[in-house]
């Protein structure tokens, strides 16, 4: 359950922190923003972050995710990968100041492949941003993520896209919405025309209509005129247009489901915005809307209790870590979303799961690939922090009382693959990459018991995470590998050390984890009872 700074509820008889009356703390956290945009693959997020940085004049000119070589790329693919294939494979983190506010926007893979990124960045967002391309409505991906959002009660806006595409309904994806989703649609906009005929933007609050110039090429702001619907003299409309316009709205007022700010910050409806990121339309009246809309840093729960945003003492979780984002450096970055509490550089916290102190000397304000020193941070932000190991996802910082936030997810791996170094003298950078991707959480790897330094297995949740490690091998520890598909699918972790000698059956394969303990490959469940069948005293840890 999260906590609003202005409306604070009771929570169940939940321990909870004090918080502090630093009206300065008070008044960063309320300035901030901290928002995931999630979606099924190509629905447009990075498309649409590039334009929020654009409205928020982070940049002069907008890039373009499969621009011509001419045309700038964007911000937050900044993985060559990303930008050869033209999809994310990994999420980013930019802060940006806009009208007064400290925007945190963390942009997410929609491949299922990348999904335990996504689901971890979720958890550092405040409230997220989910993307629905307007002719396919509400896709298999976007259902999960939105259910994870529900499940833990994220707020979230929605953003219907590529309203300038033929076949975009608006009706019908306000439908599905409600239906598939479950959740009530509130559109706070309406779009005036669709496909080639989009070009305005009706805001059902005002009554103000805002008709898009289409001259302005997409990597620049798009000025509009504005006027009133319900000035018949208005020459922005034809008489046509303004009656059916007026007859949608009338509509949407009688049948459509009323926005309420606390129902939305309990998630239990979704303000609705259309428009185009690739030719800016509706961008502004979207990031507007979303910055009176969305909450500030909330409440945590930790070992039980619930840590509120201005608890004096700092704290906070590393939910992402990044090998290489800047060619220059090859260092690692831990991603550390700041919950409670100022954070001030230099200052020495508590690293809940080792114990260890550590002095945080050197801490980044991150903007996609580019980073710069930040002496001060508050909650809500993201900040990186230089890794040579000491960090693993999950892990909580914290000065003063303990605290340890939730662990974060780990999924269960479905795809298994022998990977080979090519070349022997390669072998430790092989390793050392392995290494690191592994402590990115970018894949899982297994050890055959006898197999030597060149090989690992690699266990991954979809098949594009191979690919994904075989090109930065290459690309960041210059290995080449080769892949070897297995044909198994899941692997159960034996509880304990086993006594007897396993009875495999045939086509099973046993392996190491990363801490040594005994891993079972099976081809199928039938293996798996056979199996079970043939070795009974033998237990398996559950899946976490
Ligand atoms: N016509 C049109 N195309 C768009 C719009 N927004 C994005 N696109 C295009 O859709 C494609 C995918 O856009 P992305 O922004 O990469 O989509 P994404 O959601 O980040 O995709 P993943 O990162 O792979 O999950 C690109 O070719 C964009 O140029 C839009 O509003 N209209
Ligand atoms: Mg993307």
């Amino acid at each position: 359950m999260r906590l609003q700074l202005d409306d604070e509820v009771s929570v169940d008889g939940n321990r909870r922190w004090e918080g502090s009356i630093d009206p300065a703390l008070r008044n960063e956290i309320r300035r901030r923003r901290t928002f995931a945009i999630i979606s099924h693959p190509d629905a447009g997020k990075t498309t649409l972050t590039e334009k929020l940085l654009l409205y928020a004049g982070c940049l002069d000119v907008a890039g373009m995710v499969r621009g011509r070589k001419t045309r700038r790329a964007v911000t937050s693919d900044w993985m060559e990968l990303e930008r050869q294939r033209g999809i994310s494979v990994t999420s980013t983190a930019l802060a940006i100041e806009y009208r007064g506010h400290r925007v945190n926007l963390l942009d997410t893979p929609g491949h299922q492949d990348f999904s335990e990124d996504t689901y971890r960045t979720l958890i550092a967002a405040d409230c997220a941003v989910m993307v629905l391309d307007a002719a396919k409505g509400v896709e298999a991906q976007t259902e999960k993520l939105f259910r994870v959002c529900a499940r833990r009660k994220i707020p979230i806006l929605t953003f219907v896209n590529k309203m300038d595409r033929p076949g975009g309904d608006p009706l019908k994806v306000l439908g599905e919405v409600e239906e598939v989703l479950g959740i009530g649609a509130a559109p706070l906009n309406w779009p005036i025309g669709t496909g080639r005929d989009f070009r305005g933007l009706c805001d059902r609050r005002t009554r103000r209509v805002s008709i898009f110039h289409d001259d302005a090429p997409g990597s620049l702001v798009v000025p509009t005129t504005d006027g009133d619907l319900d000035d018949p003299s208005s020459p922005l409309l034809d008489a046509e247009t303004r009656a059916s316009l007026l007859d949608e709205i009338a509509l949407l007022d009688v049948a459509g489901a009323p926005f309420d700010h606390q129902r939305f910050l309990r998630a239990e409806v979704t303000p609705v915005f259309f428009g185009s990121a690739l030719t800016n339309s509706g961008v502004e009246a979207f990031l507007d809307a979303f910055l009176t809309l969305s909450p500030p840093p909330g409440s945590r729960p930790s070992d039980g209790a619930i840590v509120p945003p201005d608890r004096s003492g700092f704290s906070g979780f590393i939910f992402k870590v990044q090998g290489n984002m800047d060619p220059k450096h090859r260092d690692r970055i831990a991603f550390l979303r700041v919950c409670s509490g100022r954070f001030v550089r230099d200052m020495e916290v508590v690293n809940a799961r080792t114990g260890e102190r550590l002095r945080l000397s050197r801490s980044h304000r991150l903007f996609a690939q580019d980073r710069e020193t930040v002496d001060e941070a508050y909650p809500g932000d993201i900040i990186g922090l230089p890794s040579t190991g000491q960090y693993r996802l999950g892990d909580t910082l914290y000065q003063g009382d303990r605290v340890r936030y939730e662990p974060l997810p780990q999924f269960a791996p479905e795809h298994f693959a022998v990977l080979t170094c090519r070349e022997t003298l390669r072998r430790k950078q092989f390793a050392k990459g392995m290494e690191q991707l592994v402590e990115e959480g970018a894949i899982q790897t297994l050890s055959e018991p006898d197999g030597g330094g060149r090989q690992q297995i690699l266990a991954a949740i979809g098949p594009l995470q191979f690919e994904v490690v075989q090109a930065r091998l290459e690309s960041e520890y210059g290995v080449s590998t080769d892949l070897e598909p297995l044909p198994h699918t899941m692997a159960c972790r034996v509880e304990g050390e086993p006594t007897s000698t396993l009875r495999m059956p045939l086509g099973s394969l046993r392996a190491l984890d990363r801490s040594g303990g005994v891993v079972v490959l099976f081809r199928s469940p039938f293996d798996l009872d056979a199996f079970r069948t043939r070795n009974p005293d033998i237990r398996f840890a559950p899946a976490d």
